[in-house]
């Protein structure tokens, strides 16, 4: 009897313990997992002491669940968070510029200086304290998730000092959402917004979401997808919106709306949507003035117009700056603002689609009101695993550009790739345009400091949805991070930004960041190589852009692969030179001349600019036809690669996504492999020469991989 006692009580403490370790990524990078390093844990709770957090704001209220929730995981003890001051108080938050504290007047400078969503934090020796302060409680809860981030990674906090404020002023989600919950482009199930239950009913998930973009510095959501629905402009969605806007609004996160051109004739009743008519103005006069009875703080309008099958300002003979500019007036009296998009390019125009946008942008320079911004993709055509960076950057001084990056991973391996996006972000970010000269990156066009702009920003296409782990692949996690990290700061590094995604994600072990962290940071070069080298894009299957399909064609030329890879029995590429379609010359002319010059040309971007010869001699001496095989092969080669790079992590962390990792893992490698051999034989058909035999042959023809055929891929309607 006693042995099945004790056997029982050994089945329930080993399942409590399971329980307690088992982990599902819904917590994200704010685990706040117990310090492993007890003496460090101790020094920690030494100097911490009693917290206090000043204010009574919603937003302060915010920062002591999140303190006392963080600290004694952290801790691992229960922490009490006071709102006033405490004997042996060792870390005092202030949420406003009364400071009780602050009496030295060169910090109450720096303090106001750093702005409404900038921070002190410090170690006060004469306050015997660290001190975490801001003009006001948003500013306070940026630099209560910095000081956590310190603690979780693990860093030392005796003697700190830290002054952060954003380099932009507007750091957005764009969700790709429909309102029946489907996600367009979306990998992470459905949507997180449940349209149906709101206003009535706030899931928590809102609140997890919220905590998680506050601790990034995201401070808006553009809740409703790009390829519109009029329906969210009615009251009744309104009334939705705003209980959601009331939940996120203590972690500083605004509301933002897509706006589809077309909503006053859909659900207005109107005749036409013409933006220079009266009732039109009017009607979305007195549709903004609605919202913001509803939602004081709205933050404004997406626009996709005049692009594929967006209704537009071109419908009715008008410009883009008449359409923006008419929206931009009715919000500017509330502090609103207009993003438009420049994503516009038409099959019926002739022109390289990858010149469209510039062509239709760049003359309308000056002529956007002051609270417009054109938000401009990171590349020309379509956020490619690699573009150059987008010539409207550094083209249009007199606009504030928005930067668009993509989260979701569409053309980088949906929803079972690793892919380390940081890369690829700052790889355009870091490019210098020439627009002022040398050193006029593309993050200084987009932070607005050359021209002075009252407004600048970044967005991001996100890839969240109701998956336990919000973003399908335990590894998408770190793009949504990254994202936000550089929307905040765009000068972080790609390494730094894993690094500390790692250790608060997973773990602190160092074993493990060895590991994992250099497979991160290659992992964006790797599915470059398996499946677009040397500057190829666009030539994966059609519709759920999932898989290889350099063989599409038919239909809409611009949405085919076809129209962009351009091989023949001669070459491979897309001619876009001063000899063929003349897209550099819309690049100011240092770059133009790299871009323009076969041989200059980075080789990375060689067939974006360049029809080439098969057997053109590239720089490590292979004729070209070789060199693609190389990359094809190293691409793949890496993805298969990394299982076994991961299976040495396996105990490090927990079970349940070590097994979900190794799991997508042997997809990925196998999905690179596919690629390789699809894209390879069917070029094969025109360079007409061998895989050089050093390589393991393609097991299958070619018709094989043409024929696959895929239903229901997830992001798209089928
Ligand atoms: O990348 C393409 C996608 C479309 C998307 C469009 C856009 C929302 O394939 O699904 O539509 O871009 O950015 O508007």
């Amino acid at each position: 009897m006693k042995i099945q006692k004790l056997l029982l009580t050994i089945v329930l403490l080993s399942f409590i313990l399971t329980k307690a370790d088992a982990e599902n990524g819904y917590d994200l990078w704010l685990r706040y997992a117990p310090v492993p390093d007890s003496s460090l844990c101790n020094d920690y709770s030494k100097k911490i002491g009693n917290v206090v957090v000043y204010g009574q704001t919603e937003t302060a209220l915010v920062i002591r669940e999140e303190m006392e929730k963080a600290l004694s995981g952290l801790l691992n003890k229960p922490v009490d968070i006071s709102d006033k001051e405490e004997t042996n108080c060792g870390l005092a938050v202030y949420t406003s510029v009364d400071f009780p504290d602050i009496n030295d007047s060169e910090e109450k400078m720096l303090i106001e200086n750093l702005g409404d969503e900038g921070y002190l934090i410090y170690d006060s020796k004469k306050l015997n304290k660290i001190i975490v302060a801001s003009k006001s409680d948003i500013g306070a809860l940026y630099g209560t998730f910095y000081f956590l981030r310190l603690l979780q990674t693990n860093q030392a906090i005796d003697g700190i000092r830290i002054e952060e404020k954003p380099k932009t002023t507007h750091r957005l989600l764009n969700h790709w959402d429909n309102l029946d919950r489907t996600v367009e482009r979306g990998y992470a199930g459905f949507s997180i917004w449940d349209w149906h239950k709101l206003p009535d009913f706030i899931d928590k998930r809102y609140i997890d979401y919220a905590r998680a973009n506050a601790s990034i510095g995201i401070n808006g959501t553009v809740v409703s997808n790009v390829n519109a629905n009029a329906l969210i402009l009615t009251t009744q969605y309104l009334n939705k919106l705003a209980a959601l806007a009331n939940a996120l609004r203590p972690y500083g996160i605004k509301v933002y709306l897509t706006a589809r051109f077309s909503a006053p004739v859909e659900t207005g009743g109107l005749p036409t949507a013409d933006p220079l008519t009266d009732d039109v103005i009017e009607w979305w006069n007195a549709k903004v003035k609605e919202i913001y009875t509803l939602i004081p703080d709205f933050g404004g309008f997406l626009v996709k117009a005049n692009s594929e099958g967006q209704p537009g300002p071109q419908n009715y003979n008008r410009t883009h700056a008449d359409g923006a500019n008419m929206l931009a007036k009715a919000l500017a009296p509330f502090g609103g603002v207009v993003m438009w998009r420049a994503f516009v390019y038409d099959h019926n125009v002739p022109d390289d689609r990858a010149k469209q946008a510039y062509n239709e942008f760049k003359p309308l320079d000056g002529d956007f009101l002051e609270n417009v911004f054109i938000q401009v993709k990171n590349g020309p055509i379509d956020f490619q695993p690699r573009e150059p960076f987008h010539p409207l950057f550094g083209a249009m001084p007199k606009t504030p550009l928005m930067m668009e990056f993509q989260i979701t991973q569409e053309y980088t391996g949906c929803a079972t790739h690793l892919v380390y996006l940081a890369p690829m972000y700052k790889e355009c970010l870091d490019s210098d345009t020439y627009s002022k000269g040398k050193g006029s990156t593309v993050a200084k066009v987009i932070d607005g400091s050359f021209e002075g702009h009252k407004y600048s920003g970044m967005a991001g296409v996100s890839n969240i949805g109701t998956d336990i782990n919000w973003t399908g692949h335990p590894f998408a996690q770190a793009n949504w991070y990254a994202f936000g990290r550089l929307a905040w700061n765009t000068d972080l590094t790609s390494e730094q930004i894993a690094d500390e995604w790692l250790r608060q994600t997973f773990t602190n072990d160092q074993n493990f960041i060895d590991i994992v962290k250099p497979i991160m940071l290659s992992s964006r070069e790797m599915m470059v190589d398996y499946m677009t080298p040397l500057g190829l894009h666009h030539i994966m299957a059609r519709n759920h852009h999932w898989g290889p399909g350099p063989w599409v064609t038919g239909g809409r030329p611009d949405w085919t692969s076809v129209y962009y890879h351009r091989a023949d029995t001669l070459g491979i590429g897309f001619d876009r030179s001063s000899t063929g379609s003349k897209a550099v010359d819309q690049y100011f002319p240092q770059v133009k001349e790299e871009f323009d010059n076969l041989v200059a040309c980075p080789e990375e971007l060689l067939l974006w600019f360049h029809h080439v010869p098969w057997d053109y001699k590239m720089r490590s001496g292979n004729i070209l036809w070789d060199e693609l095989c190389h990359h094809y092969y190293s691409g793949a080669a890496e993805a298969n690669a990394m299982p076994e790079k991961w299976k040495s992590v396996e105990g490090l962390i927990d079970e349940e996504r070590y097994e979900h990792v190794l799991q997508l893992l042997n997809i990925q490698a196998k999905e690179a492999v596919w690629w390789r051999n699809a894209c390879l034989l069917y070029f094969q058909q025109f360079s007409k020469r061998p895989i050089p035999t050093k390589y393991e042959q393609p097991d299958k023809p070619l018709e094989y991989y043409q024929n696959l055929n895929f239903r229901y891929v997830p992001g798209i309607k089928n």
